[in-house]
């Protein structure tokens, strides 16, 4: 197993996810801020603190091995790179805004117009997809002022909450693109360090099923075990286990985050009772 080099931001809104994450995959470093490089205590991974926008580059060129970065980058950069996995975070959309006070009539309202953006190689395909002809502003930061200014009449920008757009008058009419961090890694890894990738990979799976689901318990009258074990949508079927109580027992199985409120009330109504819903820390599937 040869040791492999990552890149993650330095500085900014993935940072702190990318490194929570290789700490949650048990991988221990010191990540002073002033760092340019670390080395891990306990697993062959050196990190390299970059700019986003430099990290599909490195990786490619072999200066890094893998990172951790947006897709929209690694799209918009465009280079010979692979997308090795989604992350689960890092979550937004690139997406099309006009002043708030215009009626959007579909995508045919961008014809011939001019939309501002930091993103010119994805809305360029996008606009070819959709046969727009439009006018691409490529400025490189604070796109949302744009149109307010007078330099186009719309943007192509990352949106997460939408306040920002909000605060400059601007609506959302058109998602080009939803995206959130994804482990990139260069095409020709030699086995050794392939060798490391997959290890690293097991543990990155194993902590991602992890966040995206619950441990459920919850006590059972006897006779609404069938219909509260169709319910639960358990790795294989539920645990059971008889309680100390006459005629009740608990149900424990694993469910994912996504669907657990809309299970939680189907499980009242058929009669579960003190239902716990844990994380869980490791999910080995
Ligand atoms: O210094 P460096 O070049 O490394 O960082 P950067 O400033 O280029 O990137 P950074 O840290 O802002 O974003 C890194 C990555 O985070 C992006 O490439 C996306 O993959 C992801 N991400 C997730 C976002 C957002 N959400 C986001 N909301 N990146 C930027 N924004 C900006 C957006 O550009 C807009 O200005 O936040 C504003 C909108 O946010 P809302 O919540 O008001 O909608
Ligand atoms: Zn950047």
């Amino acid at each position: 197993m040869s040791k492999i080099k990552i890149a993650i931001q330095k500085n900014g809104r993935l940072s702190e996810n990318s490194i929570l994450l290789l700490e949650e995959c048990g991988i221990k470093f010191s990540n002073g801020h002033s760092k340019l490089k670390t080395e891990a205590k306990n697993f062959p991974i050196e990190i390299l603190f970059l700019r986003d926008d430099d990290i599909s580059q490195y990786v490619e060129q072999n200066v890094a091995d893998i990172g951790i970065l947006g897709e929209n980058v690694v799209l918009e950069k465009n280079r010979d790179i692979k997308i090795i996995e989604q992350l689960n975070f890092g979550h937004c959309r690139l997406s099309l805004a006009i002043p708030k006070e215009e009626t959007y009539t579909g995508i045919g309202f961008f014809n011939n117009k001019k939309i501002a953006t930091s993103y010119p190689g994805i809305l360029k395909s996008f606009c070819k997809t959709h046969e727009i002809n439009v006018e691409i502003e490529e400025i490189s930061g604070s796109v949302e002022i744009a149109p307010g200014i007078g330099l186009a009449h719309a943007i192509c920008d990352l949106v997460s909450s939408g306040s920002t757009l909000l605060t400059n008058g601007l609506k959302e009419v058109e998602v080009v693109l939803r995206s959130q961090a994804v482990l990139v890694a260069n095409k020709n890894l030699d086995s050794g360090k392939q060798e490391t990738l997959d290890k690293l990979l097991f543990r990155l799976k194993a902590v991602k099923s992890a966040s995206e689901n619950k441990y459920i318990l919850l006590n059972s009258p006897d006779h609404a075990i069938k219909k509260i074990c169709s319910i639960l949508p358990g790795m294989k079927s539920p645990t059971i286990l008889p309680l100390a109580e006459k005629g009740w027992s608990s149900l424990h199985s694993v469910i994912k985050e996504d669907d657990f409120w809309e299970v939680i009330d189907q499980l009242k109504k058929a009669g579960a009772e003190g239902i716990l819903v844990i994380p869980i820390e490791k999910m080995i599937l």
